[in-house]
Order: structure tokens, then sequence, then C-alpha cells
């Protein structure tokens, strides 16, 4: 069974509280939900994890060349900032997907630039809480 674990960055956790229009109505609890579900029917052993710390993030992503098939992070506002989270996924040697729920590039300039785009096998951005069964189902194929 191929395992999978999905980082969601700072903020993320207020999904379904505020921003709305932006992001849509969902939880973090509610796309954790779905893709366990997805995981379910499809044999995938996935974890899911937040955080708003910056560290806590590079340490899963470390932690993930040991035991993990494939990585899909959604690094929320560090996608434009973080040479740190870059650094640690450059080190991976599995598939990474980067996901964003909102598409970046219709948005403001400053979240045109992703320093994650470079080191990921793939991005998905644009289609909601979709996006992170798109993410599972990409690292299905993936692993074929
Ligand atoms: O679209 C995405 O998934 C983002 O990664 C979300 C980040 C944003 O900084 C990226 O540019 C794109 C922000 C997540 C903040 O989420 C909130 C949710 C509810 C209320 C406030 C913030």
């Amino acid at each position: 069974m191929k395992k999978i674990i999905i980082l969601n960055g700072p903020n993320l956790n207020l999904l379904g509280e505020r921003e709305k229009s932006q992001y849509g109505d969902f939880t973090l609890k509610d796309v954790e939900k779905s893709c366990k579900e997805f995981a379910g029917k499809n044999n995938l052993n996935i974890s899911f994890f937040q955080s708003n710390i910056e560290g806590e993030l590079v340490e899963k992503i470390q932690e993930s060349r040991k035991d993990q098939d494939g990585l899909i992070i959604n690094a929320g506002g560090y996608t434009h900032t973080s040479v740190a989270i870059h650094d640690a996924l450059k080190i991976l040697k599995l598939p990474i997907i980067e996901l964003h729920i909102s598409n970046i590039y219709n948005r403001e300039e400053f979240r045109h630039k992703s320093l994650i785009s470079n080191v990921a096998s793939g991005v998905i951005c644009g289609f909601g809480a979709d996006g992170y069964i798109m993410a599972l189902n990409a690292m299905i194929k993936y692993f074929k």
C-alpha cells in the first residue's frame, strides 16, 4: 500500500470560517475526511498534517524521506516566501505535488511566484477542495 502525506501550511486551519468567496465554505476537516474516504477506496495510506509554523512543515518534509511514497503540499503563504521549504523538498526523492485551492495566477502578483513549483513533479491550482482528490489521483497515475 502506497503512503502519501498531505501537508497544509499557515492559515489553512481557518478554511470555512472566513474568505469563503476565495476558498469556499469547506473546512480542512472536510477535506481530510474526503481524502481519507478516497484513500480507503483506492488502497492508499494517507496522513494529513497542518501547521502554521514553517519549521514544523520542514520537519515533516524531512521525515517523509524515510517512510513516504509521495507528498502533496499546499504550503499556503509560504509557497511564495519559503526558501527553507523549497530546500527541504529538493532533497526528497519522492513525487511531490504542489497544490492550491485558488488559482494563484489570477490573484495578486505576489502570489504568481512559487518557490515550490520548480522542485515539484506537478502543480494543481484553482479547483477548490477537488484539487486534493485530483492530486491523489495524479499520485496514483504517477505510481503506475
Ligand atoms: O489557494 C491556496 O490554496 C493558497 O495556498 C492559500 C494560501 C495563500 O496564501 C496562497 O497564495 C494560495 C492562504 C490560505 C489562507 O486560508 C485562509 C482560509 C480562511 C480564512 C483566511 C485564510
